[in-house]
């Protein structure tokens, strides 16, 4: 039967294999797991891919150091990243690795289709040519002597900091420069194409100053795709891993299902990697003859208690450590609150323990724990019973009523600190109307009033769990379970449900404690 849910197609960079998962991976991959919650619960039918890059110079070179050959250098690191999927509770549902035969296929129809056609200048896309220039394998990319800065070592480096060698071969160019038109007027059509609005113009005015041919095949090495009839060449790994987003939607069969997921309606990266993706690969698409993504989003960089990670200063943050130290739902929570997302950030251990004690334990934790601890002692632990609202009774639940629409519009925006923030405000708001309606008070004067009141906070304290789902899916099961919300009742399309009275409530537990300092320094690396 044909599915007319709305789709969502979602995903992460491809990570590289030279190297185990950081937190930076964890951070972009739990970004896309949030929006894909999000989106699952909210009814559309979501693709959400994330995988490994495995070919090029880089992985080439780990598997030499390694003294392992290239594929089982990349089975076993590939594995670490799709552990780490299990680790996080990311619920991706396609898991791609470039070397994959799905992937050559594709990459190899995707390189047919972008040289069977022309430029907009009615020149051939790809043509042969002679590359002599800086690269980064670090970077796997191409730089001009101009973006390079002199160390005091007396070498070249990237403005990323890599080490650039020079190179010389012969090799296939895409026609790049004769895109340029194309592409200023795509972001000019698609404001909202690539996000946040200081990296599109970043992208718009680096498109401006004119682009330049891009070299697109290695033959001074093999661990890559086979250029089609092109003995020698392989696929530049760029133009390899971009094409992932279209294998896993199903290319190059554009009559099975990759019309319904294509073009896909976000790609998270870094902001390191966002000139690839908002610029080279809109271009290739469209040299393809196919529609660019809808939108690409950079996210920023972290940092380690005010450090930038790196493995030469040996402070890279192990996300296994990470989720051990403060647990996975708290370290979910933290990465998506603390930093406006798009914006760099610090990691600090003082940040993390204030975000789990203060906003989870105390302000979200406790207030569950009043309501639900009072119901068991003095309501015979089930739901109260329903009364007409009072004006207060009215605008807590209204705020409540309010709030998915709200979250929603935010995370449209891969807002979700703002998301969060809105979300906050509704539990203060129920935690002062706890403090003024003083149940407890109630018990003796007005039981009546007091089951209204305990009412009114059992159902906020459900659409707080529904829409809280996405960011911390584990202690959001374990909170809709102790208000007994039926499996089938905890999507978006239950949120606005009249909540039954009645129904038995099993004994509560504490969903998040605080996190004692002398439990941590036990727990913490030495
Ligand atoms: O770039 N903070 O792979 P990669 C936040 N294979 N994010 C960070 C970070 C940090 N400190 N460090 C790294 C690649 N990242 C390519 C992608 S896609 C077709 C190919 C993020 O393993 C970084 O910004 O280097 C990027 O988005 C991801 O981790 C990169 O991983």
């Amino acid at each position: 039967m044909a599915n007319h849910r709305p789709t969502f197609y979602v995903t992460t960079p491809i990570y590289y294999v030279n190297d185990a998962p950081h937190i930076g991976h964890a951070y972009t991959t739990l970004a896309c797991d949030v929006l894909a919650r999000f989106k699952r619960l909210d009814g559309f039918d979501v693709l959400f891919l994330t995988g490994t890059d495995e070919h090029g110079q880089k992985v080439e070179k780990s598997a030499l150091n390694a003294g392992v050959a290239p594929q089982s250098y990349c089975d076993s690191v590939s594995k670490l990243f799709r552990d780490l999927t299990g680790a996080l509770d990311v619920s991706n549902d396609d898991f791609i690795r470039t070397t994959e035969a799905r992937h050559v296929r594709a990459s190899q129809a995707l390189w047919r289709a972008i040289a069977a056609r022309q430029s907009p200048a009615g020149r051939p896309n790809i043509y042969l040519g002679k590359y002599a220039g800086w690269y980064a394998i670090r970077d796997e990319a191409f730089y001009d002597e101009g973006e390079l800065t002199l160390g005091a070592d007396g070498r070249r480096r990237a403005p990323s900091g890599a080490e650039v060698e020079w190179v010389e071969e012969p090799s296939y160019f895409f026609r790049l420069s004769d895109w340029q038109q194309v592409l200023l007027d795509f972001y000019e059509k698609n404001p909202e194409a690539v996000l946040p609005a200081t990296r599109r113009n970043e992208v718009t005015s680096f498109v401006r100053q004119g682009l330049q041919d891009l070299s697109i095949s290695r033959t001074t090495f093999t661990w890559g795709i086979p250029v089609p009839d092109a003995p020698g060449h392989v696929i530049y790994v760029w133009l390899d891993a971009l094409t992932n987003y279209i294998t896993a939607a199903g290319y190059p069969d554009v009559d099975g299902g990759f019309a319904r997921r294509w073009p896909a309606d976000l790609h998270m990266v870094g902001k390191d990697i966002l000139r690839f993706h908002a610029v080279y690969w809109p271009a290739f698409l469209m040299a393809a003859g196919l529609e660019p993504a809808k939108r690409v989003f950079a996210h920023g960089w972290w940092t380690n208690e005010g450090q930038k990670i790196s493995k030469s200063l040996g402070n890279v943050i192990d996300p296994y450590q990470l989720i051990e130290q403060y647990g996975l739902d708290p370290v979910r929570y933290f990465l998506m609150r603390e930093v406006p997302f798009g914006q760099d950030g610090d990691l600090s251990r003082a940040a993390m323990v204030r975000r789990r004690n203060v906003d989870l334990a105390n302000d979200l934790g406790n207030l569950a724990q009043r309501v639900l601890g009072f119901i068991a002692k003095n309501c015979g632990a089930a739901i109260p019973k329903r009364q007409p609202f009072t004006e207060a009774d009215q605008a807590l639940t209204a705020a409540a009523a309010s709030l998915l629409g709200r979250v929603r519009r935010e995370i449209d925006q891969q807002s979700f600190h703002r998301a969060l923030e809105v979300v906050w405000q509704v539990v203060a708001e129920a935690n002062r109307y706890v403090d003024a309606q003083a149940p407890w008070a109630l018990r003796k004067t007005d039981p009546v009033r007091m089951e209204a009141v305990l009412y009114v906070l059992c159902d906020l304290l459900r659409r707080l769990g529904i829409v809280l789902q996405p960011f911390m899916p584990q202690a959001m099961e374990l909170w809709l379970d102790q208000l007994a919300v039926e499996r089938d009742a905890r999507d978006f399309g239950a949120y606005d449900r009249v909540l039954v009275s009645g129904i038995n409530l099993p004994t509560p537990k504490p969903i998040f404690p605080r996190l004692v300092e002398d439990a941590l320094q036990a727990k913490a690396p030495s």
